[in-house]
């Protein structure tokens, strides 16, 4: 890929624009050679009079099936993205609640420690519960390639599987205010005992 993937989900994102993109281009390009060739093809001078056409069985087909299959293609590659984020990680995972208010985030762990920066270990899942005190708000983490809206009453949910360590951004990608621009942290991932020690601590 162009760059750097820090998690395997991110990847399989990365996988799925590159296929729709291809896809369009190839339309994209077949359609417009198809249609200058048609326009110099069908101009009045070459055909002063128009025929028409009532209809071809078999164009119709296949210009029907191959969209949808197309179609059903990317829809299939989506949802699998989609499973990765939503489909509960087990017993194993640690569960984060994500409080979003204007313009700030605060992350509230088992154990009752709070936090303005999220610190996740290396190679656990997280469950994150999006709790909004306010308006609506979105997490976002670029790097991971997810985001989930977070709505006042309502409690989302969003996997994620921190793999390589390091500092990640997380904005609020909601329009939320003034301030809205500036709803910004850092996603922390440490490995495990650096997070166990972290965690223990006051
Ligand atoms: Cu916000």
């Amino acid at each position: 890929m162009l760059y750097l993937e820090v998690t395997s989900h991110a990847e399989k994102v990365d996988s799925v624009m590159l296929y729709i993109t291809v896809i369009s281009l190839i339309f994209l390009i077949g359609i417009t050679a198809t249609m200058l060739y048609f326009v110099y093809k069908y101009n009045r001078k070459r055909n002063p009079e128009a025929k028409n056409i009532h209809g071809n069985f078999w164009l119709e087909f296949v210009w029907i099936v191959i969209p949808t299959i197309l179609v059903l293609t990317m829809f299939y590659y989506g949802y699998v993205g989609y499973k990765d984020i939503k489909a509960d990680p087990g017993e194993d995972a640690l569960t984060v609640r994500a409080v979003a208010q204007m313009w700030k985030w605060e992350f509230v762990y088992e154990n009752g420690k709070k936090s303005d920066t999220l610190y996740v270990p290396s190679g656990k899942p997280v469950r994150l519960l999006l709790v909004s005190l306010d308006v609506n708000h979105s997490l976002y983490i670029p790097a991971y390639r997810v985001k989930q809206d977070v709505v006042l009453g309502t409690t989302n949910k969003l996997i994620i599987y921190p793999e390589k360590t390091g500092d990640y951004d997380i904005a609020c990608a909601e329009y939320c205010g003034l301030k809205h621009s500036m709803m910004y942290t850092k996603l922390r991932v440490v490995d495990e005992n650096n997070f166990n020690d972290w965690y223990a601590k006051k």
